[in-house]
């Protein structure tokens, strides 16, 4: 059974410990190979490499790292097919939105960082005949990044291309439950000329070596998407330090459908944004909530579309969604369609988990639920929607602003003035007017509230991963 090494100090090493744990295929539900689980020792390694990297990585000429970076990127694209494979089966989800999604946008991030750094500048404020200011942008040192199993090498990527091409070396860790691709950018990454040390892959556990990179002091900032709860116990660790920390948590994503919309795109794109990679992306819309003179056309025309969406094998390229991530995760949100019904909503489609011993699960409708109930107000990260009628814009700002979470929003409607005036009452870091998912890299990315704190994206991410210096000159 082939066994996954980490990445330290530009060489595949197995783990000092020889401790491993399983990694399932989710589309099948059995183990396909073995993964470090990294302890102390590893990431004293990780450590030693990327500080011995760091001196003539943050001194190397922006020209230089930026054409390595863009070098990385064209690597991923030669490798897309492996590359997708690799994270399909891993992850459960379809080959064809690994192929068309993940792996296409982690070359993206890359390259877009690589430009980006080029293009970067920071402030100058001159008060004439009096004092020049300039703000120095350094990069930290050594900074980790975490990042979870829903989009794998896309994540990962998104956060790692920054720190690097800021100037920054880079220990992260993939999700334990993905580990695939992170493991095999390794070999891309020597090959792009990349210094040995300025990135480092480690894995295992989050509670193991994902807490230690959060406690270490060598670690200057750390980058975390993941769950709350997890994202609040990183955050109070890095706190302690002082540590600079950016946390991208969860979402309970509403979906505004106004009457005045267009209902056959709010119909289309809401099957999409409901049930794309098994609903297990943060950015997913899992509140539906439809003016009411419209609901029964709504509710029916949805339902019939989500009823055409094919599970199945992730290697097939009929099917629209693949497997759940894990054993464990099909059942919370299994446990969640048992919950609603308690609660006292009406399964409209789905519901159940497909015979054999893969984790896949129908796309799932319900409706007839209270906005306040734990199914609406709970984030389950499966292919799960519920569906709730609204009288007025104000009720419909009130319920979509009614959670913990802030993470994103979509509204519906062909009204321009609505459109900017329910976007500015929304508490949330996104918000979509008749789209979903469309993203200019440049723009800041992150959520109010319990979806978390920081920016990621364009200029917000270079300046998380640096040290802002006021130099002030007496003209
Ligand atoms: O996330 P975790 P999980 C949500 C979703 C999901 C829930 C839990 O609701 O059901 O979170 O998912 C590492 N110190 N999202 O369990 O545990 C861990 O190893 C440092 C939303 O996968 O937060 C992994 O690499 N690191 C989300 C990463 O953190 C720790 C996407 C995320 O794991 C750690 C995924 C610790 N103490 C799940 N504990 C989104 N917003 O996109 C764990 N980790």
């Amino acid at each position: 059974m082939e066994k996954i090494q980490n990445f330290i100090g530009g060489k595949y090493l197995d783990p000092v410990k020889g401790e491993y744990l399983d990694n399932y295929d989710p589309g099948k539900g059995e183990v396909y190979s073995k993964i470090p689980n990294c302890t102390q020792e590893d990431l004293d390694l990780a450590v030693r490499a990327s500080e011995a990297a760091f001196e003539s990585w943050s001194k190397m000429s922006i020209d230089k790292r930026s054409r390595i970076l863009l070098k990385l990127a064209d690597l991923i694209e030669e490798n897309l097919e492996e590359l997708a494979v690799a994270e399909s089966r891993d992850n459960g989800k379809p080959l064809s939105l690994a192929k068309s999604v993940d792996i296409p946008r982690a070359a993206t991030n890359f390259r877009f960082y690589g430009s980006s750094i080029v293009n970067f500048s920071s402030e100058s404020h001159v008060s004439e005949g009096f004092m020049v200011n300039y703000t120095r942008r350094a990069p930290l040192g050594v900074v980790g990044c975490i990042s979870p199993w829903n989009l794998p090498l896309y994540l990962f990527s998104w956060k790692i291309a920054p720190a690097l091409a800021m100037g920054n070396c880079v220990i992260a860790k993939p999700s334990e439950m993905t580990p695939m691709t992170a493991a095999m950018l390794g070999k891309l990454v020597n090959e792009s000329g990349m210094p040995a040390g300025v990135l480092n892959i480690v894995h295992g556990e989050g509670s193991g070596i994902g807490q230690a990179i959060v406690e270490s002091t060598a670690t200057k900032a750390i980058s975390f998407t993941g769950g709350t709860v997890t994202g609040k116990k990183v955050g109070a660790t890095a706190s302690q330090q002082f540590k600079k920390v950016s946390l991208e948590l969860g979402g309970k994503n509403p979906n505004l459908v106004f009457a005045d919309c267009d209902l056959d795109e709010a119909v289309k794109m809401s099957v999409k944004s409901s049930f794309t990679n098994q609903g297990e992306i943060c950015l997913c819309g899992s509140r539906i909530l439809i003016e009411s003179s419209i609901y029964e056309e709504f509710k029916e025309r949805f339902v019939s579309e989500a009823a055409k969406l094919k599970v199945g094998d992730p290697f097939d390229e009929q099917s629209d969604l693949g497997a759940l991530v894990s054993q464990a995760h099909i059942e919370k949100v299994q446990s969640y369609i048992a919950l609603a019904q308690e609660e006292g909503g009406k399964v409209l489609l789905g519901g159940n988990r497909l015979p054999g011993n893969g984790y896949f699960l129908e796309p799932t409708v319900i409706d007839g639920l209270d906005e306040k109930c734990r199914t609406n107000q709970e984030e389950i990260f499966g292919p799960v929607v519920t569906l709730s009628p609204f009288e007025t814009e104000d009720e419909a700002i009130n319920v979509a602003n009614a959670t913990r979470y802030g993470l994103s929003c979509t509204i519906w409607t062909s009204n321009l003035k609505r459109a900017h005036r329910v976007s500015h009452q929304i508490h949330s870091g996104i918000v979509w007017v008749n789209c979903w998912l469309l993203r200019d890299l440049r723009t800041p990315f992150g959520g109010m509230k319990d979806s978390g704190i920081g920016r990621e994206g364009g200029s917000e991410a270079l300046q998380f991963f640096s040290e802002p210096q006021n130099i002030c000159i007496k003209l």
